[in-house]
């Protein structure tokens, strides 16, 4: 288990020197079918100075280990994580990440209200593959991933894994991946362990998870605690 705190990052200088700004146009991106009813938006780039976006959230988030239930035991998930909803009032910081919510709401029509920091401080943080814990009633989940600092493997493949192959995308440095369709609901996902790799994080935009109105139905754990690495 990786006990290391947060990690030392070296960001390009290059970064450093523009304020971040996101393509509102989303001219690199281009669809990718899964299936007939599933597609994930892929967006390389689309936030541009993304090393100083990583160096802000790195400092101001407050990163927890979630601890989850696997079969009979009790185990420290292999990364950290710092969640933000709308209905806590409080402003998603820095601000280019307000900015990309509302262009997120703009294109995809969704009001997205929660979002998830997840922190890979090394190669040995991973999650386990999984779909996204999201309410039966909401239709079509669209949920956005923001990727920053070093580049990690996503990889995507049909729920049981019966038929069809393994789709994978190398997601870092200012790069928007977006599940859609039936993606949340038929396909699974992760991001393995890899022999070395600098930190990373991933923003998770989700819609429909206000937690005041969902209490009741996350009681149970995260959905990946039932799915060894
Ligand atoms: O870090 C990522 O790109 C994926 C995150 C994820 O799958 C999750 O938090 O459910």
């Amino acid at each position: 288990m990786n006990a290391s705190p947060i990690p030392v990052w070296q960001p390009s200088m290059f970064d450093l020197l523009d304020a971040p700004s996101i393509d509102r146009g989303f001219a690199p991106l281009r669809r990718v079918w899964l299936d007939h009813e599933s597609w994930v938006d892929h967006a390389p780039g689309w936030l541009a100075g993304s090393d100083a976006v990583f160096e802000q959230v790195l400092v101001s988030r407050a990163w927890q280990q979630r601890s989850r239930h696997l079969y009979d035991r009790v185990v420290q998930e292999p990364r950290l994580t710092s969640p933000w909803n709308a209905a806590s009032g409080q402003p998603l910081e820095p601000p280019i990440l307000e900015e990309i919510r509302q262009a997120l709401c703009g294109r995809y029509g969704r009001a997205f209200d929660s979002v998830g920091f997840n922190l890979y401080r090394d190669g040995r943080d991973s999650v386990a593959w999984h779909a996204d814990r999201i309410p039966a009633e909401i239709e079509a989940p669209v949920v956005a991933l923001v990727s920053l600092g070093e580049p990690r493997p996503f990889r995507l493949r049909p729920k049981g894994h019966a038929a069809g192959e393994t789709r994978a995308f190398s997601l870092g440095r200012g790069d928007l991946l977006v599940t859609a369709g039936n993606t949340q609901r038929t396909w699974d996902h992760c991001v393995p362990k890899v022999a070395s790799a600098g930190p990373r994080i991933s923003i998770a935009y989700r819609h429909g998870m206000d937690p005041n109105a969902n209490a009741h139905k996350r009681s149970q754990p995260y959905d990946a605690a039932a799915r060894p690495s």
